[in-house]
């Protein structure tokens, strides 16, 4: 690939992308957030460690800060909290030019939109990513579980040419026709098992026993809601989709639960939040969906966390 591929943050996802995309000989540049993340990564000499069961690879990868080069940036991977995407794309807007392309890795709903309606001359593609991965320390990322990342723009029916060199990288991606029926389907999945595996400190597989008996109402509100954007999934199958995921996620802890847990915000915005307004919009009543957002919420607040 003769372009330089940008990563925007350094959380778990974005060493995920940058350890194998540079294992790859593709050429990445990190986007760190701070001076101190960029002399920390360089005393470091710039090296990643990427671990997988059984295997420890190292690699260099350049760090740069946003502001620190005029370089313009043509493919930018932006792997933040989807909180922070805004943010994180504001730093590098002066670099991004007409034909420029974004890939947005963000769980829930609502930051790719926002990012589409603020660079409206950018190609904005949105992405689901099933692969699990946690970061041991700041230059340090575990891969705990291969999965696959499923790519697409709501706008045009290609895919970029480039998007074939990923797989080089071990990236397992698929194009898919329509993207936001996937990250619908994913957002009705994360509404079902985050906030509950959050409120109750629990690991996914408990979330049928602590839901109880609003599991059953709660998933037929996030059925309307799939209904009412146009996504095509039964009742039967979006129970069945939630269930195989507690089942096969069963002794993980939620991403909601993870940042519970290191007193960091959560995406409860982008998952229960733009569920419930977009319900409230399409005119649907879901006083299941409500309660249990109005709940974290306030469970948000007893631990001093943003209830956004
Ligand atoms: O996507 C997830 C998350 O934790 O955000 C699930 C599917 C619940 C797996 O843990």
């Amino acid at each position: 690939m003769s372009e330089v591929l940008h990563i925007l943050g350094a959380g778990s996802l974005g060493l995920l992308w940058a350890s194998r995309c540079s294992l790859a000989g593709i050429d990445c540049r990190l986007i760190l957030h701070t001076p101190q993340a960029l002399q920390d990564w360089q005393s470091r000499e710039n090296t990643l460690l990427l671990e997988r069961p059984g295997d420890l690879q190292t690699v260099r990868v350049a760090a740069e800060l946003a502001d620190s080069s005029q370089e313009p940036i043509h493919r930018l991977i932006v792997t933040t909290k989807a909180w922070a995407v805004a943010e994180a794309l504001e730093s590098v807007a002066q670099r991004l030019h007409a034909g420029s392309e974004l890939i947005l890795l963000q769980n829930g709903l609502g930051s790719q939109q926002a990012a589409r309606r603020r660079f409206p001359a950018q190609r904005v593609l949105y992405a689901s990513v099933t692969d699990g991965a946690w970061k041991r320390n700041a230059n340090q990322v575990i891969w705990a579980g291969v999965g696959q990342t499923l790519l697409g723009d709501p706008q045009q029916r290609c895919a970029p040419d480039w998007l074939t060199l990923l797989p080089r990288a071990d990236i397992d991606w698929r194009w898919e026709q329509d993207i936001l029926s996937v990250l619908w389907i994913k957002l009705a999945i994360n509404c079902a098992i985050n906030p509950v595996t959050a409120l109750h400190d629990c690991p996914n597989g408990q979330v049928l026993e602590h839901a109880g008996a609003m599991f059953n109402p709660l998933l037929a509100e996030l059925q309307a809601l799939l209904t009412s954007q146009g996504v095509v999934l039964s009742l039967p199958e979006l129970t069945q989709r939630v269930r195989a995921v507690i089942q096969a996620t069963a002794s993980n802890s939620s991403s909601m639960r993870q940042d519970v847990h290191a007193q960091r915000r959560t995406e409860i915005d982008f998952i229960l939040g733009h569920a419930c307004r977009t319900a409230r919009q399409a005119g649907l009543l879901t006083p299941v969906l409500d309660e249990l957002h109005r709940q974290l919420q306030r469970y948000l607040a007893t631990l001093g966390l943003p209830q956004d």
